[in-house]
């Protein structure tokens, strides 16, 4: 029977995982960028929405903007939708008549890139543009995007299309996030024009918010493990995870297929746990279910699926969502999915952005820092305007200090 009320399970405050490396390219873009002919942004397809980042969309806006004032000649901003084979294919069309009418300065394309097919299919992308330009010394490539979205991936699958010959791995891949730790080398990837691939580090937000959005924020992220493995425990991803296969699919829900035969689809995690836990025989000393660890095998078993989606037995019709980002209520169900998807997307815009006016995409720390910041500024602009230069004046006063001592 169709699961009727589905609550919103209470998460977890989301940790802050922004580590050295990732400050340190964040840094670094904006002195790349004016040697960047085309920039290869990717997102994860299950999250379309919560994988934009809007302070690399900023970056990548002015960069966009100066391009245009220098009249160069190539600025191409390619978004891949990459793990598409985790998305009923259903959504994907009205999804890129969405984005292409909301952001016409951007092409978008979805990929699997396990598949080589559709790493040809970028490639071929990036010839065509360069066919254009025969004459250009090089064509640079920048590739960015959140950690383990499939970056390193791209570049080693460009490569292997260009470059005749074997080829070996030209920078490493794996399911870790965080594991492109520096700005790559370039890597040629085609001849002529030549075309040269730069691979980068993921960029994670370096906060993810307050309240209720920000902990959501955080579980689908940690869930496609794009945040390092530990900083969660397992039966919240578990719970977060339930809490959206249910919403995807209230009749049949794709974890029925890991229950024992028979089982019905359930909100509570304690009760799926041990089906899940029964199933798997996973019996701790004493005879008890081990539910932490049937909460570690569902999320992995997740992660891990293989080319199925997460509704695949729903179609669009019987469906309630799209992904992890895209959810519509009961009595919207059977209507237009372009109109539904915008419907989400302006209210994930609406969000957003109320988040940012107030200040909620900042952490109490980074606030104390700017106010610090913004006092410091304030005294000096107040010392100027008396005519007094501030380094005489802090020595001076320092000399004081020091006499005084
Ligand atoms: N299912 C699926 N997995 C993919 C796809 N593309 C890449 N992967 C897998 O995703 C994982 C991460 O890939 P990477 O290329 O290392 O990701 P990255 O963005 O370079 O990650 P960081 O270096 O951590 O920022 C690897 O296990 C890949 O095999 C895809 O289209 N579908
Ligand atoms: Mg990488």
């Amino acid at each position: 029977m169709a699961l009727r009320n589905i609550p919103v399970p209470s998460l977890p405050v989301p940790p802050t995982w922004f580590p050295g490396h990732m400050n340190k390219f964040t840094r670094q873009l904006p002195s790349l960028l004016p040697r960047t002919h085309i920039v290869l942004e990717v997102r994860d397809s299950r999250l379309p929405l919560t994988s934009i980042n809007r302070s690399l969309q900023e970056e990548l806006r002015n960069w966009r903007e100066k391009q245009r004032v220098h009249n160069n000649p190539i600025c191409r901003h390619i978004v891949l939708l990459n793990k598409s084979d985790r998305v009923p294919s259903w959504g994907v069309s009205p999804f890129l008549s969405l984005m292409e009418e909301k952001y016409p300065d951007q092409e978008f394309v979805f990929t699997c890139l396990r598949d080589v097919k559709d790493t040809k299919k970028v490639y071929k992308m990036l010839a065509d543009i360069g066919k254009g330009y025969p004459r250009l010394e090089a064509i640079n490539v920048l590739i960015v995007g959140m950690p383990n979205i499939g970056k390193s991936t791209l570049l080693n699958g460009l490569r292997n299309q260009g470059i005749k010959g074997p080829t070996p791995k030209a920078v490493r891949t794996g399911p870790q996030p965080g594991l492109t730790q520096a700005l790559s080398n370039r890597v040629k990837i085609t001849e002529s024009p030549p075309t040269y691939a730069f691979d980068t580090p993921g960029m994670m937000l370096p906060f993810l918010g307050h309240g209720p959005s920000g902990a959501e924020r955080g579980a689908k992220l940690a869930l496609i493990a794009g945040i390092k493995e530990g900083l969660y425990q397992s039966e919240s991803l578990a719970e977060y995870l339930l809490y959206k296969l249910n919403v995807l699919n209230p009749s049949t829900p794709t974890y029925l297929s890991i229950l024992p035969a028979g089982s019905s689809p359930t909100t509570n995690l304690d009760e799926f746990l041990t089906l899940l836990a029964k199933r798997m025989g996973m019996i701790v000393s004493g005879g008890h279910y081990d539910l932490q660890r049937a909460a570690t095998f569902f999320v992995d078993w997740w992660r891990k699926k293989d080319g199925v989606s997460d509704s695949a037995d729903a179609d669009a019709d019987a469906a309630f969502g799209w992904g992890f980002d895209f959810q519509w209520p009961v009595e919207r169900q059977g209507a237009d999915i372009r109109t539904l998807m915008e419907e989400c997307h302006r209210n994930f815009e609406d969000h957003v952005e109320t988040e940012e006016r107030e200040g909620g995409m900042i952490s109490d720390a980074q606030k104390e820092k700017k106010i610090k910041e913004e006092r410091g500024q304030a005294r000096l602009e107040k010392l100027a305007r008396q005519g007094i230069n501030p380094r005489k004046s802090s020595s001076t006063s320092s000399k004081r200090g020091s006499k005084r001592r």
